[in-house]
């Protein structure tokens, strides 16, 4: 029995490892002004009036809004950064943060 010629090519691709995306999420209170939370959306999140609007308006109807992923320290960042705006202004503003399933 002879040799195979040719061995199939087959590109063996190790798998890249990403970091889990953790989200972060706006909870909504009956304190904070709208235009407040869609300044802070605009400044900490770098969105624009009308991505910020949507998100404030979604989180003030359904209680809650996904706003952005990002890697877990990131996201804890910004979720922080976002209620001491809040916190600083004398508002009940809260940013958590959850994993990504
Ligand atoms: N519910 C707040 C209001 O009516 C607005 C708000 C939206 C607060 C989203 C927090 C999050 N002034």
């Amino acid at each position: 029995m002879s040799q195979p010629l040719l061995r199939p090519r087959v590109a063996t691709r190790p798998k890249t490892q990403r970091p889990p995306l953790h989200k972060v999420i706006l909870l909504n209170d009956d304190y904070t002004p709208r235009e407040f939370v869609v300044e802070v959306l605009k400044a900490v999140f770098r969105m624009n009036e009308s991505q910020a609007l949507a998100v404030m308006m979604t989180a003030h109807r359904k209680n809650a809004c996904v706003v952005a992923v990002f890697a877990r320290d990131v996201a804890e960042t910004k979720a922080t950064e976002a209620t001491e705006l809040g916190k600083a202004n004398g508002f009940p503003l809260f940013f958590t943060t959850e994993p990504e399933t």
